[in-house]
């Protein structure tokens, strides 16, 4: 590295269009990304914010870039050093924008540390018809933002242009309404997908999903109370308080008619399982969108937007789509797939799991998981096969008995005995679920890989040992 050409942080600095090349540096090194720029997995407008700069204190926030991999890959850009003299001068501030981070339990399994990303073992997630909190997957885009609830404000706004700010106490005025609701990332399950094809994302397992109560405000009477006109616009925004290297929040929007509908149940939440929301989950106020894709349901609630547009973040614009199987990273257009709203059908197998060594008890075995379908739809039964569909069992449902037809926002626990041959030491089990639209799982990944690892909800297939 010591024989490559030496560049001063202003020449550096000149560097920051696709016309003049697109330079960044990293510690010592200078590289030139231009044709990477719209490859960039995270969006070429997140990238492009350190053109012609130091990329050092935008990792210290996306700490999931200090991977070997993306270092190689950052290397093989690599066209010189910084200048020695700059090189001093160059020190990154050491502010360490994580030092907020709430202390978490140990049990969950940590899947990224910046941003936290965690999820609980299966079979702790089947346990309880209720997730516990400190058991319930987080995923944060961002460092988790502190708030004073004094010093909260939530900003209501029509295009941009704000109508309204109450602080806590006067949200808290509105009737306070209680649903229980799934919340399940985009990506539970990837990690399933992966074994496809290489894609970019978490490793999740499938503990990124919970099941809690959700008690707050509804946006419906927030929303009738600042008088919009449904009619006039297409989608509400939401915006969070995390905010990213540039000073922009997360966001995300979901369509109008399911923000004013009073029976979407769509929530401004205080309080989850009947304590005030943790720090990890949102404190004080997040969305709660029953039905929809983990994403939409926005924590650290700051502003209400009403539009004829979606949200312009990235994580509505290009992230958390679905592509066909043949999309690659050199064709994908984010721009023609719609944002993912209501999740598919989806079912797994959580206890046990997958190499797991399993007793026999009366000629059977026991098998747990859970089911969920999106938009509401009820799971209306569980398929389950130890035989690769020769035979089907039906698995006795566990499920929220106050839901009403087409609220069934909460998740189904299941569980099924199967008949097991003693002589076999390997069982392969598969589950499947149906839902209230007779929506039932894709058979493999195969047919359903993307990318980003998104809608994975292929039947699930382990295997386990019989104990001899
Ligand atoms: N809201 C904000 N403000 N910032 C975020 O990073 N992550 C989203 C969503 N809301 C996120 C957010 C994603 S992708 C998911 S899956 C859920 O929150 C996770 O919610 P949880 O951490 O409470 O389980
Ligand atoms: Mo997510």
């Amino acid at each position: 590295r010591k024989d490559m050409k030496t560049y001063t942080l202003e020449e550096v600095g000149k560097h920051d269009s696709k016309e003049k090349g697109i330079w960044i540096t990293f510690g010592q090194g200078v590289y030139d990304i231009t044709e990477f720029v719209d490859k960039h997995p995270g969006g070429p407008s997140k990238i492009m914010m350190a053109a012609g700069g130091s990329i050092d204190p935008f990792w210290m926030i996306f700490a999931n870039h200090n991977t070997s991999e993306i270092h190689s890959l950052l290397e093989s850009m690599r066209i010189g050093n910084i200048s020695e003299e700059d090189a001093k001068s160059n020190k990154s501030d050491l502010y360490d924008p994580y030092a907020n981070e709430p202390v978490r339990h140990k049990a969950l399994k940590i899947n990224g540390n910046k941003p936290f990303c965690a999820e609980p073992s299966p079979s702790l997630l089947v346990e309880s018809f209720l997730t516990p909190v400190p058991f319930f997957y987080v995923r944060n885009h961002l460092p988790v933002p502190k708030i004073e609830l004094k010093d909260y404000t939530l900003e209501l706004a029509i295009e941009g242009t704000t109508k309204k700010t109450l602080d806590f106490k006067t949200l808290k005025k509105y009737e306070k309404k209680t649903i229980t609701a799934a919340v399940m990332c985009g990506g539970n399950r990837r990690s399933e997908m992966s074994k496809v094809k290489q894609l970019k994302g978490i490793n999740w397992n499938v503990g990124a999903v919970g099941n809690a109560t959700w008690t707050g405000v509804r946006l419906c009477d927030v929303l009738k109370d600042l008088g919009v006109n449904e009619d006039a616009f297409n989608h509400v925004q939401f915006e969070g308080h995390d905010l990213d290297p540039s000073g922009m929040s997360y966001g995300a929007s979901i369509p109008i008619s399911k923000a004013m509908d009073p029976r979407a149940d769509v929530i401004l939440a205080f309080e989850m399982n009947g304590e005030t929301l943790s720090q990890d989950h949102g404190f004080p106020v997040r969305v709660i969108v029953p039905g929809v894709v983990g994403a939409r349901n926005v924590k650290w609630l700051s502003k209400i937007n009403i539009s004829k547009q979606e949200s312009q973040s990235q994580w509505q614009q290009g992230d958390y789509k679905g592509f066909s199987p043949s999309t690659t990273w050199d064709n994908v257009d984010f721009s023609k797939s719609p944002a993912i709203q209501e999740m598919p059908v989806v079912s797994a197998i959580c206890d046990p799991q997958d190499t797991d060594t399993v007793e026999i008890k009366n000629g059977k075995i026991e098998v747990k998981g859970y089911a969920w379908s999106g938009g509401g739809r009820k799971i209306i039964r569980v398929d389950v096969t130890n035989d690769k569909g020769k035979t089907w069992h039906t698995a006795d449902l566990t499920e929220d008995l106050q839901a009403n037809e087409g609220r069934h926002w909460s998740w189904s626990l299941w569980n099924v005995e199967l008949p097991v041959d003693k002589k076999s030491r390997v069982v392969e089990i598969w589950a499947k679920a149906v839902d209230s639209s007779y929506n039932v799982q894709p058979e493999s990944f195969n047919n359903i890989y993307n990318i980003r690892g998104l809608l994975c909800n292929a039947y699930h297939k382990i295997k386990v040992q019989l104990k001899q």
